[in-house]
């Protein structure tokens, strides 16, 4: 009998921007375990139920092994050799048929920070294009825009760890505690053990409304209405801080003129937020002095997004609740890795360390070390309007690496229509996602627990994952895919021999992680900016001075949404997630215990309207918007107001994005998530 090998692998966990630290059991080359780190900064020994059961979809048996390519309607397994040459042949016939700009890249804030590097080196030094995008536009596009307009860093301001010194937490669309649990505990920590307070502004009563001082349910998609009145009771009562405003900041007099009309009262219409309740809780966030705004998808997802963004960054600067330890504007990232995927630039505008390409300079600097002329000066597409390329026939190549969008992007129909119409697609993934069913070739990833790389967590701490076993048949991490690739378009300038190597290049052409080396990074990772190799790395930003100098108030005017309710199609939709399953699914939904609690979709109903409807627990209704319609269960509960409704985007079998609306922010280009219009019948 062979004796059973046993390991332990410290790692950060796949799933949330928390970014975990966890250790992987391997026995045999399987795992078997995942448990958590005592010592890590941000779990400090524990996890959430994802994490605990990190390693399941590892495992899965239908996992992808071998490269696919399609042949009469279904796949067949081809060798690597064949499957990237047909890449990199079609890819090139592409580029030189229509022009680089008839290809596109979509990037994964799943995979690693030196694997999106690649990614958006492959598109811009290989292909040249700037059409490299990723999920980040469907997530935090607008804190991008909105606090780099503001602050000049689109960043966390703050660190996961000064959460149990603060004593206010303003909290506005996220729901901590289901999407980000390890933080959602500490605040609760916080607020039981430390005597924090807490003002959530969020239309569905998540569970932090219950530990609230102060609980407002504006309706959705009315934030910068709430947010000006909170200024203007402050402005109004002199609670804002002269001195950081003359010393820090810039445009007060217009922030002044603007929110003028915004009085408690007109709020009240706007929101329904009660007006006596707002002006209590400006009051509250003005006088205390450690105060952290936290925000995510609520703020975000909406034709106003970067509007919702600047606002927040206008009341923190007003009450001079930036630069100092436990205050800020605290956008929580989603991925494991999307503010890694941001920071190596799988964006079109911006190359690593937010560097933009229509610098000449940076232009120059990228083409020195990359042995390239003429990198592409003209910011690229989106991911939204990849879609709208490709529909229009006008993108005729696509390269996806570890994103769904046929589930994740919005008007699911519309994404569908786009990829048919594609001349090739291509898609590193791990499993047979419903957009691998539409791709040309696919190509078999590692997972994350097969491979060696870092992954930027929310807080900006740049932390090691590391490979606990073998990739699982002929799996490939995506970095030596990318690599692989160039190689065989002629370029020879993307070899590596391990993934160290690549945050090298990253860290010679990127200020921000200009001091970080794999060497630096034990046991816990670093914060950046850090930017050189004796640099301790940032806790907190904009201490002294914000990163583009005087804080500028960005004040804007409230617009409603860009669908609403009418007599037809009569409820609000807003979607989102939950605690157990992940996005699209395709992990989650594989892991027995998370599927088990959660095994499919629903859509959240409020008693009263369930009493109009002559619904209730259990029973089938047809939701249906100008886009498509779906069937699903109803669950009846308060959570939500009387005529708006929620549900889960997880579920491919009732699609939340088969309804929801396309229109997107005008500046940050992020879809209206939040809020579209639906009606629901009973069947
Ligand atoms: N379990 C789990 N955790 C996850 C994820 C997951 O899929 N599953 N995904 C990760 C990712 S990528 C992300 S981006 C984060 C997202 O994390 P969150 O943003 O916390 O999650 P969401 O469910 O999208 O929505 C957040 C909140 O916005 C509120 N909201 C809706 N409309 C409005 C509005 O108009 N204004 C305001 N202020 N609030 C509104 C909703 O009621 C909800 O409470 O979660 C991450 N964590
Ligand atoms: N209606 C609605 N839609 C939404 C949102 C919402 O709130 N409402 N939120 C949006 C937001 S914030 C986000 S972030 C997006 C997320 O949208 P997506 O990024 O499309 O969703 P995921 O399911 O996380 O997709 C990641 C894919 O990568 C694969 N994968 C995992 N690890 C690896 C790896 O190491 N390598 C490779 N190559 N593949 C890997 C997984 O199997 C999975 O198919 O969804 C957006 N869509
Ligand atoms: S909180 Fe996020 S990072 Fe931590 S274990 Fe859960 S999913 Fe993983
Ligand atoms: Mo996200």
């Amino acid at each position: 009998m062979r004796e059973a090998r046993c390991e332990f692998v410290l790692t950060t966990c796949p799933f949330c921007g928390c970014g975990c630290g966890l250790y992987l059991e391997s026995e045999n080359g399987i795992i078997v375990g995942s448990y958590p780190s005592r010592n890590h900064p941000v779990s400090k020994g524990g996890l959430c139920v994802k994490g605990w059961n990190a390693y399941e979809f590892v495992n899965k048996l239908d996992r992808l092994k071998v490269p696919l390519i399609k042949s009469n309607g279904g796949f067949k397994e081809v060798s690597w050799d064949r499957a990237l040459e047909v890449v990199s042949k079609r890819l090139l016939e592409i580029k030189e048929k229509y022009g680089p700009g008839a290809l596109g890249f979509l990037s994964s804030a799943k995979a690693t920070n030196e694997e999106n590097f690649l990614m958006m080196k492959l598109a811009r030094a290989v292909f040249g294009t700037n059409n490299v995008d990723h999920c980040a536009r469907l997530c935090h596009a607008s804190t991008v825009t909105g606090l780099a307009a503001t602050f000049g860093s689109g960043a966390m301001t703050n660190s996961i760890s000064e959460f149990e010194d603060a004593d206010l937490f303003l909290i506005t669309g996220s729901d901590t505690t289901e999407q980000h649990p390890l933080i959602g505990s500490r605040i609760i920590n916080a607020v039981n053990d430390g005597g924090s307070k807490l003002i959530v502004v969020d239309p569905r009563k998540i569970e932090l409304a219950k530990y609230a001082t102060i609980y407002m349910a504006q309706d959705n998609g009315t934030d910068v209405a709430w947010i000006n009145g909170m200024v203007n009771v402050i402005i109004k009562e002199q609670l804002y801080d002269q001195k950081y405003i003359e010393e820090r900041t810039e445009n007060f007099e217009e922030l002044k003129r603007i929110v003028e009309q915004y009085t408690p009262e007109y709020v009240e219409k706007i929101t329904k937020i009660p007006r006596d309740l707002l002006i209590e809780g400006a009051r509250l966030y003005a006088k205390t002095k450690k105060a952290m705004i936290v925000y995510s998808m609520g703020i975000t997802q909406h034709t106003t997004g970067v509007d919702n963004v600047k606002s927040l960054a206008n009341l923190a600067m007003l009450t001079a609740h930036v630069g100092f330890a436990s205050t800020g504007v605290n956008p929580l990232r989603g991925q494991n890795n999307v503010q890694g995927a941001c920071d190596v630039g799988a964006l079109p505008d911006v190359f690593s360390g937010y560097q933009k390409v229509t610098d000449r300079a940076v232009r120059a600097k990228f083409e020195k070390m990359w042995k390239v002329k003429n990198l592409p000066s003209k910011p690229g597409l989106t991911v939204t309007e990849i879609f709208d390329k490709a529909q229009e026939g006008k993108l005729k190549g696509l390269y996806i690496m570890g994103e769904n969008p046929v589930i994740s992007d919005p008007d699911s129909t519309r994404v569908r229509k786009a990829l048919k119409k594609l001349e090739f697609l291509v898609i590193n993934e791990i499993f047979l996602s419903d957009t691998a069913q539409y791709a040309d070739v696919i190509l078999p990833a590692a997972s994350f627990a097969e491979k060696d790389g870092t992954f930027t967590n929310t807080e900006r701490r740049v932390e090691r994952i590391r490979q606990a076993i073998e990739p699982v048949g002929e799996a490939r991490p995506d970095w030596e895919i990318l690599s692989e690739i160039a190689n065989r378009c002629g370029y020879s300038e993307m070899e590596y021999g391990r993934p160290s190597e690549i945050m090298d290049e990253i860290a010679q052409l990127t200020p921000i992680y200009g001091g970080i080396s794999y060497g630096r990074l034990e046991p816990f990772g670093l914060q950046w900016p850090c930017l050189s190799k004796d640099h301790p790395g940032t806790v907190y930003l904009h201490k002294d001075r914000f990163a583009k100098g005087k804080g500028t108030f960005m004040p804007c005017v409230y617009t409603p949404a860009d669908e609403l309710p009418d007599d037809e199609y009569n409820f609000v939709l807003s979607t989102g997630r939950i605690y157990w399953h992940w996005h699209t699914g395709t992990m989650t939904r594989r892991t027995s215990t998370l599927d088990r609690e959660v095994p499919s979709g629903y859509v959240e109903i409020n008693p009263e309207d369930a009493e109009n409807l002559k619904v209730r627990k259990g029973s089938r209704v047809r939701v249906s918007s100008r886009r498509g319609q779906i069937e699903t269960q109803v669950l009846v509960t308060n959570k939500v107001k009387q005529g708006s409704v929620f549900i889960p985007f997880h579920f491919r079998e009732a699609a939340a994005n088969v309804l929801t609306n396309p229109a997107v922010d005008p500046v940050a280009k992020i879809p209206e998530y939040k809020v579209c219009a639906v009606k629901i019948e009973k069947i």
